[in-house]
Formats: C-alpha cells, structure tokens, sequence
C-alpha cells in the first residue's frame, strides 16, 4: 500500500499519531506535500464522507478523523506556505451561518496567509451582521464564505445581500467555495469569484489585491 494511502487509512480510523508519523516519513520520502493533502488526507475525509452518508460510520468518528486532519495539515503548513512573504493586504474569512464545517475554511486561509494575505478569521457560523461589522473595522478588500452543507450554501447570497444593504458590496471582492458550491451558483448569487480548492482560492485573492 502506498504511504498516502496509509494515510488516508489511519485518517480514517482516526489514529492521529500514526497520521503524523506517515506524514512525516512521507515528506522524508520525498513526496510533495500537495500531493499528501489531496491523496492521504484530503481523500480520507471524502472516503469517511461517503461512509458517514451510507450509515457506516457516525459523528463522533468523523470528528476523531477531522481532528487527525488537522494535525496532519499542522506539519505540512510550513511546506505549503512561504515564509517571509510581502504582506499584500486583508481579508475577512469564515464559514457561514449554521454551518460548523471548518477544515476547508482553514486551509483556504492557510494558503492565503501563504501568498500574504492578512486573514481575519470569523470562524464558523457566520452572519451577515458579523461580516459587515468585520469589513467595516479592518477595511478588508476581500471576503471569503465557506459552506459545506446544501442547506447553508444559500447563506453565503444572504452575506452578499447584508453587503449591498451596508454600502459595501462594491467596495469588496466576494469569493465562495466549499463541497457543494458551483461556478453556476456563485454566479446566480452574484459573486466575484468560485473556486474549487484552497490553492486555487488564494492564487484568485492575491489577483484581486493586485489588479
Ligand atoms: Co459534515 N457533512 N455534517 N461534519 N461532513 C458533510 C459536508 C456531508 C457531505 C457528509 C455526507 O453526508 N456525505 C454532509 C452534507 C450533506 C449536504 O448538505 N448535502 C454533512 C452533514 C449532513 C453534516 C451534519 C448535518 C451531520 C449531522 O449532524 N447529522 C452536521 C452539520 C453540522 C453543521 O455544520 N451545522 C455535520 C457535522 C460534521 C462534523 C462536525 C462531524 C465534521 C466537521 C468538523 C470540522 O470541520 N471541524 C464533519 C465533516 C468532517 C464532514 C465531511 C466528512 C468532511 C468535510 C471536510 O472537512 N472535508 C463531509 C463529507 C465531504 O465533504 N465529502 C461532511 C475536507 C475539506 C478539506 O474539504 O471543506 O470541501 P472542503 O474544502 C475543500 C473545498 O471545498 C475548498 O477547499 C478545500 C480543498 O482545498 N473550499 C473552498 C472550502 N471552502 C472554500 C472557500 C473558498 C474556496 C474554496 O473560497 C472562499
């Protein structure tokens, strides 16, 4: 088997240590630390996803194996991100009303602070009134929403709505993402830009800063 699918198999399982300690002698190896984030740990959570769906697996196992994700992101984060980057400016980042999922959102904001984007981070469940409060104290230039279920992706067009009652919509560049969201939805809510993953959502900030 190869190492990341070890990985992918312990993020399962939820073995935390192991997850670690695979990760690590995978970069000793020589494997690129994308490559572990999409192979071994990313495509563990979709498998437990696809299992939590059919009743094969509960809650409490897809938070033991989110909580092995994370330590796993946590050793690859200084070989996705660049040190020493020129700060280029701010953005607001969460995940939206109702919504608890926050592994995506962290690593958008992982890569974001990479490229030097300054993230305020409102975590998850996150309302129009939070974000508008947030852009009008930091002067953020770009807002990020995440959502994870069919039933709160509509809360990231409500953010955008709150935006334009604020007088701010034009001011502000709105990216969305997250497992169910599409280009097509991100244009019939009126935002500035879709991506699917996390590289491809700081590489489209960092334009928006720049252009
Ligand atoms: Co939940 N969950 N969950 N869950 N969970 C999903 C999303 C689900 C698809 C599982 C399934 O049924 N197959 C399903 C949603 C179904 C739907 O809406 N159609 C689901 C459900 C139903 C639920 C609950 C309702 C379950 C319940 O309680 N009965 C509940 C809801 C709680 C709530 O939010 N109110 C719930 C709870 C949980 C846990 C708390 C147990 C846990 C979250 C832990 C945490 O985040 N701290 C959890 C998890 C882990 C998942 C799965 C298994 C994995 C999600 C994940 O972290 N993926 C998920 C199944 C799946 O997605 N296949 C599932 C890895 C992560 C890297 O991917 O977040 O998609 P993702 O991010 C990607 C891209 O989407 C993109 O970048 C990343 C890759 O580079 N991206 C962006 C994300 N945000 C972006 C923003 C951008 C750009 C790109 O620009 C701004």
């Amino acid at each position: 088997m190869s190492i990341t699918a070890q990985i992918n198999e312990m993020l399962q399982k939820g073995k935390a240590k192991d997850v670690k300690a695979l990760v690590n002698q995978a970069l000793e190896e020589g494997i690129t630390a994308k490559e572990i984030l999409n192979d071994g740990l990313i495509s563990g959570m979709v498998e437990i996803g696809d299992k939590f769906k059919e009743n094969k697996v509960y809650v409490p196992e897809v938070l033991i194996a989110a909580r092995a994700m994370n330590q796993g992101v946590a050793i690859l984060k200084p070989y996705l991100t660049k040190e020493g980057v020129e700060p280029v400016g701010k953005a607001v980042i969460c995940t939206v009303k109702g919504d608890l999922h926050d592994i995506g959102k962290n690593l958008v904001k992982m890569m974001m602070e990479g490229v030097g984007i300054e993230c305020i981070d409102l975590g998850v469940d996150a309302d129009g009134d939070k974000i508008v409060a947030a852009v009008k104290e930091s002067g953020a230039k770009v807002v990020c929403l995440s959502a994870l279920l069919t039933t709160t992706m509509v809360n990231q067009g409500e953010i955008i709505e709150a935006l334009k009652a604020a007088g701010l919509r034009d001011k502000v560049k709105v990216m969305v993402g997250g497992a169910p969201v599409t280009q097509k939805f991100a244009d019939e809510i009126g935002a500035d830009a879709y991506t699917s993953d996390a590289a491809s959502a700081a590489e489209v900030a960092l334009s928006f800063f720049k252009n």
